[in-house]
């Protein structure tokens, strides 16, 4: 199981034969870069490459009329005059005697996708295509789109395989209006976009790019910007447009390439991981093909790179998701229960005020200089030998573990082992002796950039000892910042510097803030105040904080679900480039163990199980954690409410 990658180089075949400044970007140029990219870091090789072949007309039509289909069946005949003229009939679309094969292949690849994942042949996979899709309409081509390669694989994947939850997430810069149109009053299938508005003076410049449009009839609250995890898919497909990315002379936003392997992580917890990707825009060159690359790289499973920069969200950005809670709280009774507090007239923009975003962006030389030093650091960043490595404190235990961990076998010289011991004298002796010194070598691995992850398996009432040793003998090595979130009874370690530390406590007791360092929080016993909990507070203190090391310790009477465990260890894996130790103690629990190994080996978390309603009590616990811990832990402010109700109120 693992990555495919659909393409045809047939689909460089079609390119603008005319003068026209609008159309030039989408050139044949995008594939190649981004193949020769995935090629020079050895992505490629590491896919399952599949050629494309063409879409039937019977599947184009699933989502286009036999008019529309006929007509552009008939611009492989015209000539270049004809050609032109029948594109002027469109907005921002260019025809060349090959539009046909080429656009036919683009579908034919988003369908093989969905094939090659929904019969299990492989996880996840992207098909590198054009032209793009998601403006395309039922009779119209738009903004380079001839067909709407995503919107045919959601049909595909509804009639073919029964599905009846699809998300479509849209991260092109550009609203995927036909995407949107195609699936407007169809409950069934999810379309998430995110896109460049200006209140309306950005292209295609529509009223319904906004965000009081919702859907129509049943559809309605199925057309969103929703946070990721409500809708419970069983397939996300990803109208993956680079042209948000930094340096794109469309968006003109500065989105870095690594931001793509962080939103791919994001959604990779979702439908058991089946992600099918489809190329939409991104049509600066480098950008582009750095920016897949980010994508594919997170897709085989290899960590991601830290988010670098200032971690605050800016002002325009909080009121959209503001008014998008706003628009779809009547129709999922989980966004009624908001943790974000509603902002202040005195913080509002006016209705149609126009920012000075153009001014305040990269010229395409500042972009340049921006993706060449990442370029250095991506080059010098080596994925280490082993992924995941488990320290056990009795062998035996091993079998249980999933293939493809390395058993710990090794441990720290015995000199070390003691020496640590001894600060905590009673503690370790005989079998927790044995533990620690396999657990400092582990860690020393993970520190010396061996070792990805681990997990490490402590002896009876060892592991608050052990999780202060991993925390000093982490801070000796040279880490800068520890995330450490301890669940269940384990206090913070005393003579703790601050800001070196940052300890959040998941336990029984009430939410409190001790500093801005230490906080607890009480474990909700719903899901929806769980996936409250994950991400409105941990997430957004994770990536706030910029740790190089996670620590995720289960201590005694810890009180969470192995499908709780795994979800956590794997959003955890996102802020320190996947350098994630868990610890837990005994093998009483090595389902536990097995499960967490395998999203640290990159599987996707198991279900969560039946939703239930975040309670009064525990949405009032993460406002005040919130409240007070927003001067501090800006990304806060832009923490999603608590999820609610798999089904939008009726
Ligand atoms: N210069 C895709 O990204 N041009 N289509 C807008 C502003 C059309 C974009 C005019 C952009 C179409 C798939
Ligand atoms: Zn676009």
């Amino acid at each position: 199981m693992g990555t495919a990658l659909v393409y045809h180089e047939d689909m460089t075949a079609t390119r603008l034969l005319w003068d026209d400044p609008e159309c030039e970007i989408e050139c044949p140029e995008r594939l190649t870069a981004a193949l020769d990219g995935l090629r020079q870091r050895g992505l490629q090789q590491r896919c399952l490459c599949l050629t494309a072949c063409e879409a039937s007309e019977e599947e184009l039509g699933m989502v286009h009329s036999p008019e529309y289909v006929a007509l552009v069946r008939r611009t492989q005949t015209l000539d270049k005059e004809e050609l032109q003229a029948l594109s002027k009939q469109f907005d921002a679309v260019y025809f060349h005697p090959n539009t046909f094969h080429c656009a036919r292949l683009a579908v034919g690849a988003a369908l093989q996708l969905v094939d090659a994942v929904l019969t299990g042949a492989v996880h996840n996979g992207l098909a590198l295509v054009r032209p793009p899709g998601h403006h395309s309409q039922k009779e119209a081509a738009n903004g380079f789109c001839v067909f709407n390669n995503v919107a045919i694989a959601a049909k595909h994947a509804k009639q073919k395989y029964g599905l009846q939850r699809i998300l479509i997430v849209d991260w092109d810069i550009h609203h995927g209006q036909g995407i949107q149109y195609i699936f407007d009053d169809d409950p069934s299938v999810l379309y998430f976009s995110w896109h460049r508005y200006e209140h309306g003076r950005f292209w295609p410049f529509l009223q319904e790019s906004d965000a009081h449009a919702v859907g129509q009839g049943q559809g309605q609250g199925f057309t969103v910007n929703l946070p990721w995890n409500q809708f419970d898919p069983e397939l996300v497909l990803v109208s993956a447009g680079f042209d948000s990315a930094i340096g794109d002379p469309e968006g003109r936003m500065r989105a870095t390439p690594e931001c793509f392997a962080h939103l791919t992580q994001l959604m990779q917890v979702l439908a058991g991981g089946r992600i099918c990707a489809v190329l939409e825009g991104g049509y600066h060159l480098e950008s582009l093909a750095q920016s897949v690359c980010m994508m594919v790289q997170t897709l085989l499973g290899d960590p991601t790179p830290p988010l670098l920069g200032l971690m605050v969200p800016c002002q325009s950005a909080l009121e959209s998701i503001q008014s998008v809670q706003t628009a779809q709280a009547p129709h999922w009774t989980s966004l009624q229960q908001n943790v974000a507090p509603v902002l202040g007239p005195s913080t509002r923009f006016p209705e149609g005020r126009s920012l000075p975003l153009l001014a305040e962006n990269p010229t395409y030389e500042a972009a340049e200089a921006a993706l060449s030093p990442l370029q250095g650091e991506l080059c010098l960043r080596p994925t280490p030998p082993i992924c995941t490595a488990v320290a056990l404190a009795v062998p035996g235990a091993a079998l249980a573990l999933p293939p493809g961990v390395l058993l710990q076998e090794e441990s720290a010289l015995r000199e070390e082992t003691e020496a640590w011991a001894r600060l905590h004298k009673s503690l370790f002796q005989d079998e927790s002796l044995v533990a620690l010194g396999k657990i400092l070598c582990l860690l020393g691995g993970i520190l010396d950039g061996q070792v990805r992850n681990g997990i490490a398996v402590t002896a009876a009432l060892a592991t608050a000892a052990t999780v202060e040793v991993i925390i000093q003998r982490c801070l000796s090595h040279g880490a800068q910042r520890l995330l450490c979130v301890a669940l269940g009874q384990l206090d913070r370690p005393l003579d703790l510097a601050d800001d070196g530390v940052l300890w959040l406590n998941i336990r029984g007791k009430e939410a409190a803030v001790e500093s801005m360092f230490h906080i607890s929080t009480p474990l909700p016993q719903t899901t929806g105040g769980f996936l409250s909990c994950i991400l409105g507070l941990v997430l957004p203190l994770a990536y706030g904080f910029q740790p190089d090391v996670v620590l995720m310790a289960l201590g005694p009477a810890h009180g969470l679900q192995n499908a709780q465990a795994a979800l956590l260890a794997s959003v955890l894996r996102g802020p320190a480039g996947g350098r994630i130790l868990a610890v837990v103690e005994e093998e009483s629990i090595l389902q536990l163990a097995r499960t967490l190994a395998q999203v640290l080996l990159g599987e996707a978390p198991p279900s969560l199980g039946p939703f239930l309603m975040a309670s009064p009590e525990e949405i009032r616990a993460l406002r005040l954690l919130k409240a007070q811990l927003e001067p501090r832990w800006k990304l806060l402010q832009a923490a999603a409410p608590p999820p609610g109700s798999c089904s939008p109120i009726a």
